[in-house]
């Protein structure tokens, strides 16, 4: 389909733009990165590169291992030189919105341990202000005891709606990789996203939010017509 080439199309250029011989490289999670580890792969194959990976979620740790590449860890790498993950959405100030695909804890932690943290997204993640396409609102990572108390706190304090996050494949609630819930609340209009993250995070029972705020250096958008635009 036009977006899953347009996600090939930003997987390959963040890949072929910032992965060099020797680098540690974080590896995100979800469905576009999934081609950016295909083009890593390749790579490695064919430049005979050293690199190593760290994943960002059990997916991401099996496709590294499908793809024949070097597995490893925060302890043996606690400075990447490049992560590469996806988005949900995208706004001006790059402030994105992660966490549809349940796995925000890990791959913050490995968006902050690295140099450069570079975005890989579809054209339909590109917009002005966040929630203008992503209408799931942002994923709040919670201990499970928790997850009432900080829903309703999180609606007094800011408005909107908070769902806990049911699974489709399982009875009950999602589990993370981390063994906690997600909530995902379903602001109605744009926040001054610094200073709500922050707010969110000191809320007792909070793990992480879906907010990445001044940590993306640059995006690759694949678009309809083939070509890639970058934002940064
Ligand atoms: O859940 C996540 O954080 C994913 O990285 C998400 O933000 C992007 O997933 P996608 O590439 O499948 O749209």
């Amino acid at each position: 389909s036009m977006a899953e080439e347009a996600k090939k199309l930003a997987g390959y250029a963040a890949v072929d733009n910032h992965v060099q011989n020797n680098h540690v490289v974080g590896v995100g999670s979800g469905s576009t990165i999934v081609f950016a580890v295909d083009r890593l792969a390749e790579r490695v194959r064919q430049e005979k590169l050293n690199i190593v990976c760290v994943p960002t979620s059990f997916q991401a740790r099996q496709l590294i291992l499908q793809h024949g590449l070097t597995l490893s860890d925060l302890d043996r790498h606690p400075e990447l030189d490049v992560a590469i993950d996806g988005a949900d959405e995208v706004d001006e100030a790059l402030t994105l919105i992660k966490g549809g695909g349940g796995c925000l804890t890990q791959e913050k932690i490995v968006a902050g341990c690295a140099k450069h943290f570079i975005v890989i997204a579809d054209f339909r993640k590109d917009s002005s202000v966040l929630g203008q396409q992503w209408r799931k609102g942002v994923p709040i990572e919670v201990i499970p005891m928790a997850y009432v108390p900080v829903s309703r706190t999180i609606a007094k304090r800011f408005g909107g709606e908070v769902v806990l996050r049911m699974a489709v494949s399982k009875a009950g609630p999602v589990v993370t990789d981390n063994s906690n819930f997600i909530l995902d609340w379903k602001f109605q209009h744009a926040q001054n996203w610094t200073v709500v993250n922050t707010a969110i995070k000191m809320i007792p029972g909070v793990v992480e939010t879906g907010l990445f705020v001044g940590m993306a250096e640059r995006v690759y958008f694949g678009m309809e017509d083939g070509t890639v635009r970058i934002r940064d």
